[in-house]
């Protein structure tokens, strides 16, 4: 095999299906799984990059790249089980163009055979892709490869798991295969760009995947590497937001309290945004208070429920009083703060249960409360409990899009939980005035502290060209008079 011949095409696919509030085209965050693969095979292959998120990249652009190109392998990520249908559009275009697919995420890892039976899917990565996709690359045959399900002789084949990658000596993930387009990475209209600084979550929340896709185990990055990356160029030029993805960012203290030192002391003059939980807020509100002073401004929480009965039920681990006194905090520190709450997160919940959480909600104070519906995905305890309960009415995962209704619960019918649903986007997201808080935090922060986030190098750049084409055209024009 001749390296450097090798072409392949990563894929993000679209959020298809899916109209209420999420993530659609005012929040479309960089492709980071991809851009971590893409830097571990780039010396071995040619590399392009197609996230369909983006405006101007659907399907016919996919086409065209398949035609033109010509890729040897397509690999498509595949996250949110909702996406089925569009993984499946992408990759039976492929088998047109007789091009292999492979397909990786969170919802192949944790469903490997069910999403082999789709005969357009040839090859599933489970888990961390970064190394498995480069011995691919590397292998003319599958079978000795770790963390493998291919299809062979019409057998369904699982090579055993990979070990998880060392994150204190991996890659920084690669960032210059972004396709230009008219529309950008962006969270509300902000230039955004992500980083990770760990993989894992060390509770195990019922609806929650994370602990089956990282084996209940919880890695973190070295610090040096986080701030290296955080200063590379392209971070540092084109965006003045960034977010932490990281499921669960506060888990060690200690780690990100001396993190937020070194964004200070590094001058890393950007706004930052991250997921958090309630209790780590009130038991350590120093380390918020910290973040805030380092830049963060935008906190992502899993509210789940209002009730303490059904957080035990989740095994959330938090209680209400936690919740009530954690917003306090983070608004005392000037946190903007996005919640999402569970519409009938327990299942003996009845049509009063559903009222209350809507009205609880008026009573809160998170900026932009986001709502769901329980929706059991594979890998969670939820799935497990509703399948052996006979209370999965819907199996067409194209419906797990946390809007449509898809367990039987005892004493509420689809219809009620899609009614009370919307209720909650209509009462309570939309009658919160979001202009109030964005002013407050202005306020809040110097000039100086917005300025020097607002105005980064692109910015100043583009102000200095413009500057500078209008002072030469008006030398050009003294000099011809
Ligand atoms: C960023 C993010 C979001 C963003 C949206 C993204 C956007 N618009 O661009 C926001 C914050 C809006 C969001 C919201 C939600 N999210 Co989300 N989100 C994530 C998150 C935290 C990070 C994704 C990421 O960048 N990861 C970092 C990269 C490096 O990892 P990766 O993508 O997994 O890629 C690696 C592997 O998966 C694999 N891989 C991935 N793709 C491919 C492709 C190939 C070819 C190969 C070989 C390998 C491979 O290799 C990569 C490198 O190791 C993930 C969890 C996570 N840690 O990944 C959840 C996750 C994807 N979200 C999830 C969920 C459930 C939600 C919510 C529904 C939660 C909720 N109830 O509120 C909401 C939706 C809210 C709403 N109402 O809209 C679930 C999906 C479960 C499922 N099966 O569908 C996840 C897995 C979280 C979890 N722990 O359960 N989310
Ligand atoms: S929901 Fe959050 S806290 Fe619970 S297991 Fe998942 S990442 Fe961890």
């Amino acid at each position: 095999m001749s390296f450097g011949k090798l072409r392949v095409l990563l894929i993000m696919p679209d959020y298809p299906e899916f109209k209420t509030y999420g993530p659609q085209s005012d929040i479309i965050f960089p492709p980071l799984g991809l851009e971590y693969i893409a830097a571990y095979i780039r010396d071995i292959s040619d590399v392009r990059i197609l996230d369909m998120r983006l405006k101007d990249t659907d399907i016919n652009v996919i086409k065209n790249n398949l035609k033109e190109y010509k890729p040897d392998y397509v690999g498509v990520s595949y996250n949110y089980t909702f996406q089925i249908n569009i993984v499946l559009q992408i990759t039976r275009l492929c088998k047109e163009f007789n091009i292999i697919t492979i397909v990786g995420g969170w919802h192949p890892t944790l469903a490997p055979s069910d999403a082999l039976s789709h005969e357009s899917i040839d090859i599933i990565v489970r888990g961390e892709g970064e190394i498995t996709f480069r011995n691919i690359l590397l292998s003319k045959k599958l079978d000795g490869i770790l963390g493998v399900s291919f299809k062979k002789e019409n057998q369904k084949i699982h090579n055993k798991d990979r070990d998880l990658l060392d994150l204190e000596t991996a890659k920084l993930p690669y960032r210059n295969y972004r396709y230009k387009s008219k529309s950008d990475y962006n969270f509300l209209g902000f230039p955004i760009d992500c980083i990770e600084t760990s993989r894992g979550c060390p509770f195990d929340c019922s609806f929650c995947c994370i602990h089956e896709f990282y084996r209940k185990r919880y890695r973190s990055r070295t610090l040096e590497s986080i701030v290296k990356e955080l200063k590379t160029p392209i971070i540092n030029n084109k965006a003045s937001l960034i977010f932490f993805v990281d499921d669960n960012f506060v888990v060690k203290k200690d780690f990100i309290i001396r993190l937020c030192d070194a964004i200070i002391e590094n001058k890393i003059h950007k706004y930052f945004m991250a997921q958090a939980r309630v209790d780590m807020i009130v038991n350590h509100p120093e380390l918020f208070k910290k973040m805030a002073e380092a830049g963060f401004i935008f906190l992502f929480l899993g509210i789940e429920s209002f009730s303490d009965r059904t957080l035990e039920s989740l095994n959330k681990r938090t209680k209400f009083k936690q919740i009530k006194l954690a917003l306090r905090i983070l608004h005392d520190y000037g946190y903007i703060i996005q919640g999402n709450v569970i519409i009938g997160a327990n299942l003996e919940d009845k049509i009063e249960d559903l009222q209350s959480t809507i009205d609880i909600s008026k009573t809160m104070e998170i900026d932009l409360p986001t709502f769901s519906l329980l929706t059991p995905f594979p890998g969670t305890k939820l799935m497990d409990d509703i399948v052996d309960k006979g209370l999965l009415i819907n199996t067409d995962w194209s419906n797990f899009n946390w809007a449509t209704p898809v367990i039987d619960f005892p004493y509420l019918s689809a219809e009620d939980l899609n009614h009370y649903y919307l209720k909650a986007y209509k009462e309570v997201l939309f009658s919160k005035s979001r202009f109030r808080k964005i002013m407050q935090l202005l306020l809040l922060k110097s000039p100086k502290y917005h300025l020097q986030r607002l105005l980064n190098v692109e910015i100043l750049k583009g102000l200095f060209n413009f500057l500078g084409t209008k002072f030469r055209k008006s030398n050009k024009e003294k000099y011809s008079k």
